[in-house]
């Protein structure tokens, strides 16, 4: 984890079934977090693990769902929305982000929330766990949901 305060984790996730759904737009950012996760999940000695990936990040609550329905004991959703002119920023943003909470609330998985919303691709590549990135947010997010199955 990165950022003031933030927490270091030690996870032992062998044994998990762990779901990545992973959204498609932002190539460059989405390798990073992809990366990012995957390293995560290997840290944290997870074999299980699938990914599924989906066009946009309006897309990822359902594919959680599946994930959740299919036996996952945790998902990892990662997306990149990079504000535009228009609203729909806020409408993808707002899509991902409620339906990745109730799914995570109503059924008990934890849900890793590896969605970066950002102004700008230069803010996105800074939190993508890529050479030269501040932040590894893919990591973050796979470490979190897997330390969160462990607590509960
Ligand atoms: C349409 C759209 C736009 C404009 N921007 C993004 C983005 O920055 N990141 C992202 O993950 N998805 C974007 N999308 C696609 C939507 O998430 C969704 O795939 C489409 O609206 C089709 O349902």
């Amino acid at each position: 984890m990165s950022g003031a305060g933030a927490p270091t984790l030690t996870v032992d996730g062998r044994g998990l079934r762990v779901v990545v759904v992973a959204a498609s737009w932002h190539t460059q950012v989405m390798d990073g977090l992809l990366d990012g996760a995957r390293r995560a999940l290997g840290d944290a000695g997870v074999e299980k693990v699938t990914e599924v990936r989906v066009p946009g990040s309006f897309e990822l609550p359902v594919a959680a769902s599946r994930a959740v329905a299919a036996g996952a004991d945790a998902v990892v959703s990662l997306g990149v929305v990079i504000r535009g002119g228009t609203p729909h920023f806020d409408y993808v943003c707002s899509a991902a982000t409620t339906g990745l909470t109730e799914l995570s609330v109503r059924t008990g998985v934890p849900v890793g929330f590896g969605v970066l919303t950002c102004d700008d691709e230069a803010q996105a590549l800074d939190r993508a766990g890529l050479p030269g990135s501040g932040e590894d947010k893919g990591y973050e997010a796979a470490q979190a949901a897997v330390a969160t199955v462990v607590a509960l």
